[in-house]
């Protein structure tokens, strides 16, 4: 399995998604995205499935990791590298005692309580929503930065990584690097974007200046 480097994760919805999902996954790939998670809210789980393995295929041998959000069947079923899950998912620890030590395992921070995680069973946290997001009506309030920052030296002593999500886009990703925080997640600043392989490459261009 390819590992999920987090330095700049995007999300696409190969479902309901802005625009032609696959080009916008591989031509964020050439920008300089770093993993790629399939986010199908809307969606069946066998339309979620099958978006998964497109995207899968899409991105065999970029070296960028495919994680499914949610749904750690679908994720299982698809061969995929990753995981990402919430409160209403499957807690994290049976998704580990079900998929091993291989499969990463993300975890969705939106406050202190949400640190209370079994240590061995994520391997990645999402904190946010930072800013406000129309990519998910039903988030929690936003962080803001100051929230993100102390979220993120909460969550540190952990020793597990982070990226930092919610309403980013390049105005704003230096302030929310500046936190500390290992990486950045973005949707629609680059799957809505015109030209996604550019807005990739300048979200990128601000991760490795940080
Ligand atoms: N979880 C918290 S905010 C969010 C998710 C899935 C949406 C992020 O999308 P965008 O378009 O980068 O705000």
């Amino acid at each position: 399995m390819t590992p999920v480097d987090p330095r700049l994760y995007l999300i696409v919805d190969p479902v309901h998604g802005p625009g032609d999902p696959l080009a916008v996954a591989c031509d964020a790939v050439a920008g300089g995205v770093t993993a790629v998670q399939v986010r199908a809210p809307a969606a069946t789980g066998r339309e979620l499935y099958d978006g998964t393995c497109a995207v899968l295929a899409a991105l065999r041998g970029s070296g960028v990791a495919v994680v499914v959000d949610d749904r750690l069947d679908v994720a299982l079923a698809a061969g995929a590298d990753g995981v990402h899950l919430g409160r209403h998912d499957v807690p994290p620890a049976e998704a580990r005692r079900v998929a091993g030590p291989e499969l990463s395992i993300g975890w969705s921070v939106t406050g202190p309580d949400d640190l209370d995680v079994p240590s061995g069973a994520v391997d990645l946290l999402g904190i946010g929503p930072v800013f406000a997001t129309a990519t998910k009506p039903d988030a929690a309030p936003a962080t803001g930065v100051d929230g993100l920052r102390r979220l993120w030296n909460a969550a540190r002593a952990r020793g597990v990584p982070a990226v930092a999500i919610g309403g980013i886009d390049p105005d704003n990703a230096g302030e929310v690097l500046a936190t500390g925080v290992p990486g950045l997640c973005v949707s629609s600043a680059i799957a809505a974007a015109p030209d996604p392989g550019a807005a990739a490459r300048a979200l990128r261009t601000v991760v490795d200046g940080a």
